[in-house]
Formats: C-alpha cells, structure tokens, sequence
C-alpha cells in the first residue's frame, strides 16, 4: 500500500503512488552542506528548476540554517531571503515548500504560492505556528525538535531516543491537533540529525516502522547527514565529504521507501526518485 498522502497537497502530487522526492534549496550563507551556493536569486532559482527538472516533487526553500552552532536570523532577514526565490519558482510552475520555523516566513510563502509549510522546530519555536497552519490549507511538517542549533548537541540526551523521539512527536501532535491543525494535515519526521548523536539516529531509523504505524505520512531528511559522513569515515576517521555522501543517502531513502515513508528530504533528487521506486516496489513485491 502506498503512503497516505497529507490534505492540503496539489493535485498533481496526491495522485503519485510513490513516496515524494522533495529537493533541498537552502538560502543561506551558512547551512552545513551547501551553505552560500545559493545565496543570491539568479543561482537559487537555476538551482531549483536543476532540482525541477531532475525530477524533485516539491522544492524545499529555507532561509535560515539549522545546522549545530548556526546564527539564527529574524523573520525580516528570512523573508528576504526566501520570498524571492518562492515567488520566481512558483512562477515557473515548481511547486515549492517553505522549511521555516516562523509563523509569519511561513505564512508570507504560502501567500506567494508556498504549497507546504515545513516546520523543523514541530512548532516549538514559534507559538503562532500552529493557528498560523490552521488557517492555510496546506500540509505541515512536524518535526521532532528539542532546541535551536545553538543548544541541540547538548539537547541529544536520551535514554531510549526511538522511544523518547516518538513520544515527544506525539506530544507535538496533540499540541497542533488542538491549536488547531487539521490532522490529516500533518506529515511526521523524527528530524534525523537534529538534537541526536550519530548512533541515534540509527536507533531512529531501526524503529522506522513504529512512526510509519502511527498512521501519519512520514518524511526522512537522511540527506548528506554528519552520521552519514560518520558511517563512512576513512582509515584515519576523517568523516568523507557532504558530496560524497549521495549514495549513502540513497540506500537510506530506498530503505525508508520500503518501511513506507511518505516522503524523502534530499540534495540529489535524480538517484532519490529511483531508490524511493526501488524501496516501494521491494516492498510491494511488485511494480
Ligand atoms: N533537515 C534539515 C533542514 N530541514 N526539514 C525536515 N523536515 N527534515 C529534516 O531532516 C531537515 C529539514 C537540515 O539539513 P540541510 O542543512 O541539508 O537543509
């Protein structure tokens, strides 16, 4: 059985059986992986139609880093970062997601044309988030959370990070389903690099399949991750490059494809679309 898909999607995209390829555009000069390649308009926007074209469902556009130690940014700053760049994608006929942690980033690119709103904070950061998506029609990625890059190293505390990970998405459910959220709405993550050690995040991939049971469509953001770069350290421990992490990532998505994810957050959307094909058909035993 293919994912549910969340209310709120185009049209366009409700009617794909396979889980979403969704392609990464950060805005900044500073996020951990390509962090400054796309800080001015002209190189965002051939960036995101490279992305389009290469066969990426829905463009994720984000103006402020969230990497370990990253200087946050006010709503004015991401806004001018990011508005531009929805807009001329939106133009182009892209469909186009906003990852912000801000109320009103988030409802300015929806304004622009925004078709998801992708919230890594689960709507801790901001509390305007949650009646902010309850008025928008689109679908809203909650992501686990604990706090902003500047503290989430020393936030990945756990005793059973599967289990404590699932537990405080389901608190952030509740919150947004009584904020006001439509639930069929929601997509989950368990935000895989965000306040979790290398180890944990393979602890949370091993209990994929719990989140998938928990009956909401599931995104991964496995993409060129520091525990990816860890898993292939050389000789010396020397983590190996973010570019050269893709065909890592893409085992990921097609693993996460075959425990039934809705949706993988990547960098490299053109092998992503073929390992998502690979995961479903391993599962479905079938094309
Ligand atoms: N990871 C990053 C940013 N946004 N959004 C979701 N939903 N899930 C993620 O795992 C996620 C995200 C950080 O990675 P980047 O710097 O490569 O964008």
């Amino acid at each position: 059985m293919s994912p549910r898909h969340p209310s709120g999607l185009p049209e366009d995209l409700g009617k794909l059986e396979r889980p979403l390829v969704i392609g990464v555009l950060n805005v900044t000069p500073d996020s951990f992986s390509d962090g400054g390649k796309h800080y001015e308009l002209s190189s965002a926007l051939a960036h995101g139609i490279h992305l389009f074209r290469g066969g990426a469902d829905i463009i994720d556009v984000g103006g402020e880093s969230t990497r370990p130690g990253a200087t946050p940014v006010d709503a004015q700053v991401e806004l001018s970062r990011v508005l531009p760049v929805v807009s001329a994608l939106v133009a182009a006929d892209v469909h186009v997601s906003i990852d912000t942690m801000k109320a009103e980033v988030a409802r300015e690119a929806v304004a622009a044309g925004a078709c998801l709103v992708n919230d890594v904070s689960g709507g801790l950061f901001d509390p305007a988030m949650y009646p902010t998506v309850a008025g928008l029609d689109v679908p809203y990625v909650l992501m686990h959370w604990r706090g902003h890059g500047a503290v989430m190293n020393q936030l990945a505390v756990y005793d059973d990070v599967a289990g404590e990970v699932m537990s405080e998405v389901n608190d952030r459910l509740q919150a947004a389903i009584a904020g006001g959220v439509d639930p069929d709405s929601i997509v989950i993550d368990p935000g895989l690099g965000f306040a979790k050690e290398v180890d944990d995040n393979w602890q949370v991939l091993h209990h994929l399949n719990d989140f998938v049971d928990l009956g909401y469509p599931v995104l991964i953001g496995a993409s060129r991750k520091r525990f990816l770069g860890a898993l292939l350290a050389d000789g010396a421990g020397q983590s190996r490059a973010f570019a050269e992490r893709d065909a890592a990532t893409d085992a990921v998505s097609a693993l996460a494809a075959a425990a039934g994810v809705w949706g993988v957050r990547v960098h490299n959307v053109k092998a992503a679309v073929d390992s998502v094909l690979v995961g479903r058909a391993w599962a479905r035993g079938r094309q």
